[in-house]
């Protein structure tokens, strides 16, 4: 109880310095409102909520529906997400995990997205939900704002056999800290501008590097498929501070690319 109490007087000490312009947590699960719109017919509103400003790479999104004017929470919608960027000559979409028709846990929406791009001045993202509320379907197209993040966490490269581009996504570790950590990718090919199918079946060597002290580590495990164009595996950071992480990707015994990220902590 004192440790609740203690908490509370924390976090609203944590509110009261933040300044106007930072972005507004969700008190439920500290999560930053993205976006809030209405629905292209006016009845209902949506509220785009995650961790993070969105950035190129795996993002997990949190979605809220209400009733404008009575402010009756929707729980019981299908909702399906199509995200577009335009950028003027062309239009074209990004991979989504899954890629389902979504049911609400604690009143939430869940979706994840990987944004392959940055926003910028020529091309804009929006988000566009389909929301099934009894027989009746909305739409929402809610403009959104995509980050280009200091460490990149999406990695691209093309298969000169096949000619395909994949889309390696690192997921996680997204606290690292010393010791074993999961190491998470989402894997994407792009087949046309509207489909970006997850891509199961490959498989990666890792190697953790230290540049700064020229070093490795013992007792890493690649990541292997686990469906859904996930892989998992673990890393181990025997120190802090900042490390490379290489994922070579074989398909059939084939290397077809490599990824390298940087996990500074
Ligand atoms: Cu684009």
């Amino acid at each position: 109880m004192k440790t609740l109490l203690y908490l509370g007087v924390f976090t609203t000490l944590m509110f009261s310095c933040k300044k106007d312009s930072d972005p507004v947590l969700d008190p439920d699960d500290n999560l930053i409102e993205i976006a809030k719109s209405n629905s292209v017919d006016g009845l209902y509103q949506i509220k785009i909520l995650s961790g993070e400003a969105l950035y190129v790479g795996y993002n997990t999104l949190k979605v809220e529906l209400k009733k404008v004017g009575s402010g009756e929470v929707i729980s019981n919608a299908s909702v399906s997400l199509v995200p577009m960027m335009d950028m003027g000559t062309m239009m074209h979409s990004c991979p989504i995990e899954s890629n389902l028709v979504e049911t609400s846990e604690n009143n939430k929406y869940t979706f994840r997205p990987t944004f392959v791009m940055p926003s910028t001045d020529m091309a804009s993202w929006a988000l566009n939900f389909t929301a099934v509320i009894g027989n009746e379907s909305t739409l929402f197209k809610v403009p959104i704002e995509v980050k280009e993040p200091e460490e990149p966490k999406l990695v691209m490269f093309e298969d000169i056999d096949n000619s395909k581009k994949y889309f390696i996504a690192l997921t996680e570790p997204a606290s690292p800290s010393i010791g074993v950590n999961d190491i998470k990718v989402a894997v994407y090919t792009k087949k046309s501008m509207m489909e970006w199918p997850a891509v199961d079946g490959l498989s990666f060597t890792i190697e953790p590097w230290m540049p700064s002290m020229d070093h490795g580590s013992p007792n890493n495990v690649a990541p292997v498929s686990m469906g859904a164009g996930l892989y998992q595996g673990e890393v181990n950071f025997t120190m802090s501070g900042e490390w490379e992480i290489k994922l070579e990707a074989f398909e059939n015994e084939n290397k077809i690319g490599e990824a390298m990220y940087t996990i500074s902590f």
